[in-house]
């Protein structure tokens, strides 16, 4: 199978992400994603943000402002924070995009023709005060199962069960704090119980692979029987039932989708949106979703879980042809010092925050590294500033980037930082060991020996650093395969730890006096080895691994979406020699500086604290409004490159840029049309400003701003970098 579909669950557009979310479903997600890039399979990974549900309404009416702003704000805030996290999505769309509304409004439709659908009559909570109905989180009291006395409308967080809201004892409206009136509503209800027989039969035949904590839960829903959910709500804001003709106005009055129906959905409209920007062809989508080729993957934090492996797949199997997850791998929780996540209580570690205050590139790497390595795989884990500290220094400074800058200060001073020509047979004695591993035990790679193979030039300590490679090559694809991803980077570590004590017991600052050609060896060993981890390494440590590489010259992509390299198997290259002889090789960076405890301590110190920083005043000299660097930092600006312009039509100012910022695309409209000709703009690289809100200039969406400069006299310039192929999505500040 070559086609590998993967979900991250959508995040809520409706708060900072943190470290606890990032260790759920999206860290793991990505690893897997580049793992499966630079094994040569082709790899869409798709996210978005959830946009709707009354978690957002009721944000938007604590901050006395909208929905809209509420999502705007908070989806370019994650991708931002996603984006310098170095997450490699094909997409981040969103589930407030019409096409998105279109296409859960088409799975309704389905599902009434398929008499799928239960119109019912049924008791709901109405506060009267501010006349209107209470779903779910707009009601909070005493838990009807274990008396937990600030249970939500629809399901407990402390026992974890899911009721009747009226069920709930002592309810309270959210919104006015009053006892909500019982009163009657009309709604939908999907025939969940239809699908019992199919889910049992999915699930069983998957759970040889799945992993636990996913099938207990599971099972238990299962086992209870699935019955009748509503799938509509009574709110304002959602995917509306009013834009669906076939239903008369009356009934759909006041109806959205039930926030979950549409979320799992947006993977299928995220997917729509990238075929239609990258191919042109939003039909496309179904290489994916309708697919046998495909297996498709489905990242989640573990309270997601019975929405992915059993609502999820009732939706895709009535709607015919697409493909169900093939699995589910679902994370524990993430806590943080010792306890619980929480935003109230300042708890919490937003990556913005951390960015803020980490934003070189090694110490976001460390921070993928040191959550991998604390991932709640099985079981909830924790994550410490003091360990954060401790994987940086002891072991990605002191392991993997110690043995790096030690193998090129000794190129430096003793070969030109070349790597070292070397005796040829050298080469074809490793390449023919490796082929006799992979021939005999490629299934069995604990007990891979090279007792039955014949070494002329290969010493003690070059076949062990060898067979080192390869075990932890093949040992890190079987861990992955079951989704054991901390395992499988374990692996990989080893390798690291197995070259440091190759490097040691070579000693070749002591052959160089006696044996240099052995010591050209010893170093063309170290820099190929050094060669395969940064490939290795690159789903964890991308940023860390894209410096390596350009420093070295390696030919190698560190697994972002690339379809040029698509069916080159990088992973298991890398167990072979493929440097050149003589080709320049100089690590420039310490890769990992050492962070100091002061460092850590300033961290640890902000946690809980609720006292929030006073804004700097303003201070007026003359008629210039000085603002503060925070006010400055609101306004995000990029480079983008421009692929193509063109003249909006009935306008003789404005032009329509497709631009591209990263891997994002956007489209502009400018009012340069005046100034230049569409056809010189291309291939320019540009400054644009980045999270201002979309608008429309004669109909056409403007997704940002291009900079630009007009002098007294009327004359316009738009702001290019001054180096002419710069690339695009840097940061300009
Ligand atoms: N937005 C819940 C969450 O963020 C929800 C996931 C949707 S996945 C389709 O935890
Ligand atoms: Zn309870």
């Amino acid at each position: 199978m070559n086609k590998i579909l993967i979900t991250s669950a959508l995040p809520y557009a409706n708060g900072y992400i943190h470290l606890g979310h990032l260790a759920g479903a999206y860290l793991p997600a990505d690893i897997y994603a580049r793992y499966q890039r630079l094994s040569g399979r082709s790899v869409l990974y798709v996210c978005g943000s959830d946009e709707h549900g009354v978690a957002i309404t009721i944000s938007a009416e604590k901050e006395k402002t909208t929905p809209e702003q509420i999502i705007d704000k908070y989806h370019y805030a994650n991708l931002d924070a996603f984006q310098k996290f170095g997450m490699s999505f094909d997409i981040y769309s969103r589930t407030s995009l019409p096409e998105h509304h279109t296409l859960a409004l088409d799975f309704f439709k389905s599902a009434l023709e398929k008499n799928l659908l239960a119109e019912k009559e049924e008791e709901q909570f109405f506060d009267p005060k501010v006349n209107m109905f209470l779903p779910d989180r707009y009601v909070e009291g005493t838990c009807p199962n274990c008396g937990y006395d600030r249970a939500r409308g629809d399901q407990c967080d402390s026992c974890g069960a899911y009721y009747n809201q009226i069920d709930l004892k002592n309810p309270k409206s959210i919104i006015s704090g009053q006892t909500p009136i019982v009163k009657k509503t009309t709604h939908w209800y999907f025939k969940f119980q239809e699908f019992q027989e199919f889910l049992e039969n999915y699930i069983e035949s998957n759970s040889h692979i799945w992993k636990d904590n996913v099938l207990q839960q599971t099972r238990s829903w299962l086992k209870a029987g699935l019955a009748e959910r509503a799938i509509t709500r009574d709110l304002t804001w959602g995917v509306k039932l009013s834009e669906l003709p076939e239903l008369s106005a009356d009934k759909s009055a006041g109806k959205v989708l039930y926030v979950w129906f549409d979320a799992v959905l947006g993977y299928i409209s995220a997917t729509k949106k990238w075929a239609k920007e990258n191919l042109d062809d939003e039909s496309k989508f179904a290489d994916w979703w309708q697919n046998s080729e495909t297996e498709y993957y489905a990242f989640i934090g573990k309270d997601n879980i019975v929405f992915h492996t059993l609502i999820f797949p009732a939706l895709l199997h009535f709607k015919g042809n697409f493909i169900l997850p093939k699995n589910v791998p679902a994370n524990e929780f993430l806590n943080l010092e010792g306890q619980k996540f929480s935003k109230s209580r300042n708890w919490s570690i937003d990556v913005r925050d951390f960015l803020t205050d980490f934003p070189d590139s090694n110490y976001i790497d460390a921070l993928r590294y040191s959550l991998l390595m604390n991932l709640p795989e099985q079981r909830d884990a924790d994550f410490t500033w003091k360990d954060y500290q401790a994987k940086n220094n002891n072991e990605l400074a002191a392991i993997f980037g110690n043995f790096i800058n030690r193998t090129s200060q000794f190129l430096g001073k003793n070969f030109n930082s070349q790597v070292p020509k070397i005796d040829e047979r050298y080469i074809g004695e490793w390449n023919d060991f490796i082929k006799y591993l992979d021939d005999n035990f490629k299934s069995s790679p604990n007990l891979a020996n090279s007792d039955n193979f014949t070494f002329e030039l290969f010493n003690d300590n070059d076949k062990l650093v060898v067979l080192s490679l390869w075990q932890g090559i093949e040992k890190s694809k079987a861990f992955l395969n079951r989704f054991k991803i901390k395992e499988a980077f374990q692996e990989i570590m080893n390798i690291s730890r197995a070259a440091n004590k190759y490097f040691n017991d070579e000693a070749p600052w002591k052959t160089i006096k006696q044996n240099p050609q052995e010591t050209a060896k010893t170093l063309y060993t170290s820099t190929q080895l050094t060669s395969s981890l940064s490939v290795l390494l690159s789903p964890v440590i991308p940023h860390t691994c894209q410096i390596i590489h350009s420093f070295i010259s390696n030919n190698s992509e560190i697994g972002n979406p690339n379809k040029a390299t698509e069916n080159e198997n990088f992973w298991d290259k890398s167990k072979f020699p493929t440097l050149n002889f003589e080709q320049h090789f100089e690590i420039k960076n310490i890769l990992f500086p050492f962070i100091e405890d002061k460092t850590i301590e300033l961290q640890v110190a902000k946690l809980g604290n609720l006292q929030k920083n006073n804004e700097p005043k303003q201070e007026e000299i003359g008629v210039i409004d000085l603002i503060s660097i925070d006010d400055f930092r609101k306004v995000q600006m990029k480079t983008a490159k421009i692929l193509e312009a063109e003249k909006v039509p009935k306008s003789d100012k404005l032009l329509k840029l497709q631009i591209e910022i990263g891997t994002e695309k956007r489209q502009i409209v400018s009012g340069i049309a005046k100034y230049y000709a569409p056809e010189s703009l291309v291939g320019k690289t540009i400054a644009v400003v980045y999270n201002l809100k979309p608008a429309k200039l004669f109909g056409i969406e403007s997704q940002g701003m291009i900079l630009a400069a007009k002098s007294a006299d009327g004359n316009l310039s738009i702001l290019t970098t001054d180096q002419t192929n710069f690339e695009s999505g840097a940061e300009i500040s």
